[in-house]
């Protein structure tokens, strides 16, 4: 009897625990324009690539959106909506210089597509126009959001445990440390401008 009434328990508090999955919010201060918050790797986790693939257009002189943040092995298509010809480059990955990449160059109404199997920021360029210019950042985990202009945030359904959560912004130092999730979650980072050249 004793048992029967402990098993219904362990059952109520799986189901609790299923339905209440964590989140993250908070906000990025310190810098201007949208941020992206994610969960970095989590040792002994590995999740399926997302089979849908994600859009970076290139219209009106310009990269749509100017960013992108998509999780490791998500394919991009990059699509060319001008009638001039675009170009798609990239000079490294999270930093790395060995994972630049040329995708060449092409006209309108034509798409390429790129799987994007290592985590990090990614600076795009397009060698055609030089003002042209984007990042698309490689979530390692499922786990990651777009800050509003403001810099809120929050990453849904995030399981309780503790992670390392890295926050991105185009002008401003990478900043990474740990978070506890419980439930309702808060982080915020105030990260600190990159100095600019001639300011
Ligand atoms: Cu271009």
């Amino acid at each position: 009897m004793k048992r029967k009434v402990l098993v219904a328990l362990v059952v109520t508090l799986t189901f609790t625990a299923a339905a209440n999955a964590g989140t993250i919010s908070g906000k990025v201060s310190g810098v201007s324009g949208e941020s992206v918050v994610y969960i970095e790797a989590i040792p002994g986790k590995t999740f399926p690539a997302p089979t849908a693939h994600a859009l970076m257009d290139q219209k009106n002189l310009l990269f749509q959106p100017s960013v992108l943040v998509v999780q490791q092995g998500t394919t991009v298509d990059f699509q060319n909506s001008d009638t001039v010809a675009h170009n798609v480059a990239w000079s490294s990955v999270g930093g790395n210089k060995r994972l630049a990449h040329n995708m060449g160059t092409w006209p309108k109404g034509e798409k390429r597509e790129f799987k994007f199997d290592n985590p990090g920021a990614i600076p795009l360029m397009c060698y055609v126009h030089p003002e042209m210019e984007a990042h698309i950042i490689v979530s390692p985990t499922p786990y990651f959001a777009q800050t509003d202009k403001s810099g809120t945030y929050k990453i849904e359904n995030v399981p309780d445990g503790s992670y390392t959560v890295t926050a991105w912004n185009e002008g401003a130092k990478g900043q990474s440390k740990p978070v506890t999730v419980s439930g309702a979650t808060t982080a915020d980072f105030t990260l600190i401008k990159l100095a600019t050249v001639g300011h």
